[in-house]
């Protein structure tokens, strides 16, 4: 029999999750402690708002994987189990539209998925916290609606509660690095903590976690293995985005970079005190972390002279190599052939 081109059932399944977001709106609309007041009534309109504006419109990567997991551990999983796939897919979605909507008020940036920032949307600007949280509480609200008679309801809740914990570290970690500007503290190590809290583990190990809990996968080799793969890629992940951040163009990326002026623990920056000479080193501290468009500029000049962009493509290739080896060793087809798939989904951007 001949096979299905893995791109088509990936297309397939994007399509199915996309339209299942209709289902998880109206289950939100409909979410009993919104009703509890007849006052509340008016918040279904905002909530919608919110979700419709903050959710749907990204890559859905993070969304996208639990059905194609569940897909690729269980040979024909039931139609239930998608549907547990496309909620928990959703959910994933919702808190990390949480974690944008934050994200960008604390970087300053300007634009989300070629749209303005929700913080700027009708001058919202600290008030929008208040919608970060509300998204992070209906994660909660649906996997109770749909998992509360499940065997494994308490570990999925256990698992958002200790990945959202892990990623408010993370960015934490980014945060006061970034405002202590203690530049010679900009080491790879720290690099490498505040990549794994705030990205990896809601990026990548939340998602197959949570395929592999409804999908009852107890082989404890395959866990790790899964694990670790998870934290390599969130890795590339972190360290593209960074790239794009000084590199990418924002009809491609639809957000505009500030990594520099913020004197962010960027991957550009750690690896460009890596190759640098003194007076470069001394140059690199004169400018970076200041919102000025010559100091801006004159980084992204030392970048180029230390062919920057180069040395992200080469460790990129690195990368790629080691973990398609970690992915040739997963055994089971499916997997092998999905994990192939999302390392290009995740490198595609690249350039
Ligand atoms: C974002 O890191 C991390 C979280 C938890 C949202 P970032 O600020 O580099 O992301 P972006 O470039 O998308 O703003
Ligand atoms: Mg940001
Ligand atoms: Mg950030
Ligand atoms: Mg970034």
């Amino acid at each position: 029999m001949e096979k299905t081109n893995p791109n088509t059932l990936v297309a397939e399944e994007y399509k199915k999750f996309d339209n299942f977001f209709t289902t998880i709106l109206e289950d939100i609309s409909g979410l009993k402690t919104d009703l509890e007041n007849e006052q509340l009534v008016i918040l279904k309109t905002w909530t919608e708002r919110v979700c419709l504006f903050n959710v749907p419109h990204g890559k859905k990567l993070r969304g996208i994987l639990i059905p194609l997991m569940v897909k690729s551990l269980g040979k024909c999983p039931s139609s239930n189990k998608m549907k547990q796939a496309y909620v928990l897919g959703w959910c994933v979605e919702i808190l990390q539209a949480s974690f944008l909507i934050a994200d960008d008020i604390m970087d300053k940036s300007t634009m989300r998925r070629g749209k303005p920032c929700w913080y700027l949307v009708d001058d919202l600007g600290a008030d929008a916290v208040n919608d970060s949280f509300l998204l992070e509480h209906i994660v909660y609200q649906l996997v109770k609606k749909y998992f509360k008679k499940t065997s494994y309801y308490s570990d999925l809740v256990d698992l958002f509660l200790q990945v959202t914990h892990k990623t408010v570290l993370g960015q934490c970690l980014d945060i006061q690095t970034g405002r202590n500007m203690q530049l010679e503290e900009y080491t790879m190590e720290r690099y490498e903590a505040i990549v794994k809290y705030k990205t990896s583990f809601y990026t990548f190990y939340l998602p197959i976690k949570l395929a592999a809990t409804i999908s009852h996968v107890e082989n404890v080799t395959l866990i790790n293995n899964l694990e670790t793969l998870a934290m390599n890629i969130g890795y590339m992940f972190q360290v593209l985005d960074d790239y794009l951040d000084c590199y990418g163009s924002k009809t491609k990326t639809g957000k505009i970079g500030t990594d520099i002026q913020n004197g962010k623990c960027s991957w550009l920056f750690v690896r460009s005190k890596e190759l640098c000479s003194k007076e470069q080193l001394l140059e690199l501290y004169d400018n970076y972390g200041q919102n000025d468009e010559a100091k801006i500029a004159h980084v992204i000049e030392i970048y180029e002279a230390l062919s920057i962009p180069t040395h992200v493509y080469e460790f990129m290739k690195e990368m790629t190599i080691f973990n398609l080896r970690l992915i040739n060793d997963l055994e089971n087809d499916d997997l092998i052939s999905l994990f192939k798939q999302l390392l290009e989904m995740v490198t595609e951007n690249f350039g």
